[in-house]
């Protein structure tokens, strides 16, 4: 009976421990795959930007009219301080809010971005379909 009860007490645990790996696995990508959409025919990137950005990695349509919205919310680190250098852009967040940042029609390739400090890494990948 004992070794029942411990058998099942360790099933649980497993059971547990993989449900657990499967969602986290799952919330990172659902972030990857819902940031870019499509409206009035412009394409929308949005990425989180507080300690970080998020997703760190976008994928998007290369020859669409880009705008990549930054969402801020308490952000106090220097992630609010957004550099894209091979477009010469530098823009300042503000703690709270959207900050749209038009980049016109993504050239085919990676965009790289970062915070000001350059610590803070970001990139959308430009496909051609
Ligand atoms: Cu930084």
């Amino acid at each position: 009976m004992k070794a029942i009860i411990i058998s099942i007490i360790v099933a649980i645990a497993i059971i547990g421990g993989v449900f657990m790996l499967t969602r986290s696995g799952n919330t990172g990508q659902v972030a990857n795959v819902n940031n870019v959409s499509i409206v009035d025919g412009k394409q929308i990137i949005e990425i989180n930007a507080k300690g970080g950005y998020q997703p760190r990695k976008s994928i998007a349509k290369a020859g669409i009219h880009t705008i990549i919205r930054f969402n801020t919310k308490g952000t106090f680190d220097c992630s609010s301080s957004v550099r894209i250098s091979s477009l010469n852009i530098t823009k300042s967040l503000p703690q709270s809010g959207t900050t749209d940042i038009d980049i016109g029609s993504g050239q085919p390739g990676t965009l790289k971005g970062s915070c000001g400090m350059g610590m803070y890494p970001f990139e959308v990948e430009f496909q051609t379909s």
